[in-house]
């Protein structure tokens, strides 16, 4: 009898022992069988873990004042819990003056990810020598008296030359390949599940957007046809005609102010750091509108990115939702509503001022037709 019992227990033991093999259920063998965890991209969750290279060598950059803490906190709680928390890609804070202790150890507990200060180079935020000084006073004083937002602001200018044409040069993104701009108190409102920049990187995109704005032309008297002049002695400059017809209504002769809106900019920092770029910016730093005038970082990049790239290295973020005051991106499909709270109906992208990103859609895919009257 107890031979009997002692067999038929031996005979059970075996066969749970194999039906737990089949499950992949010992423990010992769980390792070995069990799938390793992977992002929406097919990435392997660890290469996502804080102070771990990532599939991609990319940062959030952000110029920011240290009396913008508070905003600041706000929106990297937003970018934390709507994407960071799960990709843990670093932050690279600039500033024109050092950071507070303050600044850095609020910032510092807002992620897990890799945090570092910097400061802009007095060389990157201040006048060049060939700028007249009392004449950009004078300038501002006029802008003043015609209403124009930010007129009387040095401070404005400086933010705007940096962010056109020094930003990407700062030692801190040497390492770097692409960047997230972001801004004190702009909002996330929708769960990004996947890695812009991987697919950003995968799809040879160099530019993204969420909103194209028209620009306020009396920030702007003469940038269009500085950048014109540019391109007169530097035709090659030009690699997709079509986006002429993206920046002007009328063959070229004048700007549209279609501009991507740059307080949101996922971008490859090749494209600002090739010599065609520079040379443009260059140029247009030469002609003195960053000071006599109040040239904007976003019309300075739009223009270069409509020409210097094709329809399909631009990128509209549809499914990002992101607001920065007054303007903000909503997804529309239902999809959306699942991981969204904005409103779709308020989505720029139906109001004609930011009718710029249906322009972008609606230009053609062959890029081989100059628009009449641009030379
Ligand atoms: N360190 C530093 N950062 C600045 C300065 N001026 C602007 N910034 C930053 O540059 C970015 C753009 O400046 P904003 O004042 O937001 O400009 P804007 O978006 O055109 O204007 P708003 O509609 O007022 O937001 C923000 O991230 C600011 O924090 C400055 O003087 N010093
Ligand atoms: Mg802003």
């Amino acid at each position: 009898m107890t031979f009997k019992f002692a067999a038929l227990n031996l005979f059970i033991g075996l066969l749970l022992a194999l039906l737990m093999r089949r499950s992949g259920n010992t423990s010992a063998l769980a390792p070995a069988l069990a799938h390793r965890a992977v992002t929406a991209d097919g990435i392997d969750t660890d290469m996502y873990l804080p102070h771990v290279a990532k599939p991609v060598r990319a940062a959030f950059v952000v110029l920011v004042r240290n009396s913008e803490l508070v905003g600041m906190k706000k929106a990297m709680r937003q970018i934390e819990d709507r994407f960071n928390g799960k990709f843990n890609y670093p932050y690279v804070f600039l500033n024109d003056v050092p950071f507070t202790d303050e600044f850095k150890a609020e910032t510092t507990a807002m992620t897990k990810a890799n945090i570092t200060f910097g400061e802009v180079p007095q060389e990157h935020w201040s006048y060049p020598e060939w700028i007249n000084q009392t004449y950009a006073g004078e300038c501002r004083q006029q802008m003043q008296e015609q209403g124009v937002f930010y007129a009387l602001s040095e401070s404005y200018r400086h933010m705007c030359r940096f962010n056109s044409g020094f930003f990407f040069r700062h030692p801190l993104l040497d390492d770097i390949d692409y960047y997230w701009r972001i801004e004190p108190d702009v909002e996330y409102s929708c769960d990004i599940d996947y890695d812009p920049f991987l697919l950003m990187q995968r799809k040879g995109i160099k530019y993204g957007y969420t909103i194209a704005l028209h620009e306020y032309p009396e920030t702007i008297p003469t940038l269009w046809d500085t950048a014109k002049a540019f391109v007169k002695s530097n035709p090659g400059f030009v690699r997709h005609l079509a986006g002429y017809s993206w920046l002007s209504n009328d063959g070229g002769e004048t700007y549209n102010g279609c501009h991507f809106w740059s307080n949101f900019e996922i971008g490859s920092l090749a494209f600002f750091r090739s010599p065609e770029y520079l040379a443009y910016f260059d140029y247009l730093d030469r002609a003195g509108g960053f000071f006599y005038e109040r040239w904007g970082d976003a019309p300075v990049h739009a223009i270069a990115a409509a020409l210097m790239l094709q329809k399909e290295e631009v990128h509209w973020f549809e499914d990002i939702g992101y607001y920065h005051n007054p303007w903000s991106n909503c997804p529309l499909s239902p999809e959306s509503r699942l991981r969204c709270h904005c409103d779709p109906a308020k989505s720029a992208v139906h109001h004609y001022w930011a009718s710029c990103t249906q322009k972008w859609l609606a230009l053609p895919d062959n890029n081989t037709t100059l628009p009449a009257g641009v030379e």
